[in-house]
């Protein structure tokens, strides 16, 4: 096993590290970034130990789309090597930037995640992350090249071709979404292949909520093992953390690059150590684009008990989801996370679902989709619909209409999976 040096620092080494960075990321953002200038003036911020973090600004999205779209670079434009972008689909796009120093750095990043993941020199990767603005398919690339092992760039989409090159190449790393992950061995199975006996040994998927449940299907459909990548493109894109294929226990941090603190999303005061809350980021080696205190909007918590592989990093819970995401049904908040887990423990189903959201008289209605199993044709649908409300009832507490339709009959994921299915006339997700 390749361990960095650093990855087994002591909590005073790394943080003595985490200081100096930050110093040297607070002067960089104050000579060169009006927006944080102006913030830290009024702020009058001394940077004496780590905790001083907390009394630097917030970065939020919506800060980003304000200065769109090179407005809170600290280069000039002639700087900056790669531009990557969110897809803007709920407003603005917001759009980052990288020096060749920042991409060196990522790609040293994510070469680290796929070791992470116990891959390794002389691997073949299979890289069906979308490849263009989304930073996932370039992301992966470069951190597969800085290892040393020989990347497939097959993006999104075109599964059948994809499956192809999967048997022509004989790749030992598959990188997606776990949602594509699940659409690609489907369709191998549909195609007379058996995907455990593919020459697959890891997988390496991410880029949205999955659950523990979605791991051990993966793990049997393709004999394999997969471990949790997590990553935005505010803070970097994949890599910001990952689990370890040792332990599977919680992602490691990138703590090198960036600094951790769990908040709550509504005080927006620290959590005690281990409790879940708002995960925030602040950059601290990022030339193009540092980032000071970035409210994610996703739910996780840390620990900083060091990991049975040996690392001392930092490790956070799976995501549970976007705050944005949370569905408040008559007054009962649940993430999509929450009843996938549920859900994948019933007997007799497929792991596809889809959750539609309606008003009647102003009441919110939710109504789970969710594929019966392939292999069992005659099961009584209306028993099986019968006990996944129970169990949405009570271990979700939310009372939900439930239909077990056809196999094949939801839409699948080429990329990240959109269960929610929103027609509620006021379509703002949080409000009932
Ligand atoms: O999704 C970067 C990425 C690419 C991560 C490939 C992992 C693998 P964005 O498109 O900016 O970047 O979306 C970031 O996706 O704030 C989370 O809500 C969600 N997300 C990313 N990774 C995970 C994960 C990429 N492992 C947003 N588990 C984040 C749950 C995830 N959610």
């Amino acid at each position: 096993m390749q361990i960095d040096p650093q990855e087994l620092y002591g909590r005073t080494e790394r943080e003595r590290d985490q200081l100096q960075k930050l110093k040297e990321t607070v002067n960089r953002v104050s000579e060169r970034v009006p927006f944080y200038r102006e913030k830290l003036q009024q702020q009058n911020v001394r940077m004496t130990s780590l905790q001083d973090v907390r009394n630097l600004p917030f970065t939020i999205k919506q800060d980003l789309r304000d200065s769109y779209p090179f407005g809170m670079f600290a280069v000039g434009r002639e700087e900056v090597a790669r531009i990557h972008a969110s897809s803007g689909t709920s407003g603005k796009s917001t759009v980052v930037g990288y020096t060749k120093q920042d991409l060196s750095h990522w790609g040293q990043m994510v070469s680290r995640a796929i070791r992470l993941a116990g891959g390794k020199t002389g691997d073949l990767l299979h890289n069906a992350y979308g490849y263009g603005l989304f930073t996932g398919g370039l992301g992966l690339h470069a951190g597969g090249e800085a290892l040393g092992v020989t990347v497939v760039p097959a993006s999104g989409g075109q599964t059948d071709r994809q499956i192809q090159l999967i048997q022509d190449f004989g790749p030992t790393i598959l990188c997606s979404t776990p949602s594509y992950a699940l659409h690609l061995g489907e369709r191998m199975k549909q195609l007379g292949l058996a995907p455990e006996n593919s020459s697959l040994q890891i997988g390496i998927f991410g880029a949205e909520p999955w659950t523990e449940e979605m791991r051990a299907y993966l793990e049997e459909l393709f004999g394999i093992k997969a471990c949790d990548i997590y990553g935005l493109s505010e803070v970097v894109g994949p890599g910001v953390a990952m689990e370890c294929h040792e332990a599977q226990n919680g992602l490691h941090i990138a703590e090198d690059h960036f600094l951790v603190e769990v908040i709550d999303p509504l005080t927006l005061e620290p959590v005690p150590e281990g409790e879940e809350g708002e995960l925030v980021f602040t950059s601290l080696t990022k030339e193009a684009f540092p980032i000071l205190r970035y409210r994610t909007g996703d739910i996780a918590s840390v620990t900083r008990e060091p990991c049975q592989c040996g690392r001392t990093t930092a490790r956070m819970s799976r995501v549970k989801g976007r705050i944005d995401d949370m569905l408040v049904i008559r007054g009962v908040n649940v993430y999509p996370s929450e009843i996938e887990h549920q859900l994948l423990q019933v007997d007799g189903i497929e792991p596809h679902y889809q959750v539609k959201l309606t008003t009647k008289d102003t009441m919110t209605y939710c109504t789970l989709f969710v594929e019966r199993s392939r292999e069992r044709e005659n099961i009584n649908s209306v028993w099986l619909q019968e006990v996944i409300k129970e169990r949405m009832k009570t271990f979700c507490l939310i009372t939900m209409d439930v239909e077990v339709v056809e196999p094949f009959t939801l839409p699948r994921s080429l990329g990240k999976a959109s269960r929610i299915v929103d027609e509620r006339k006021v379509t703002k997700v949080n409000q009932t």
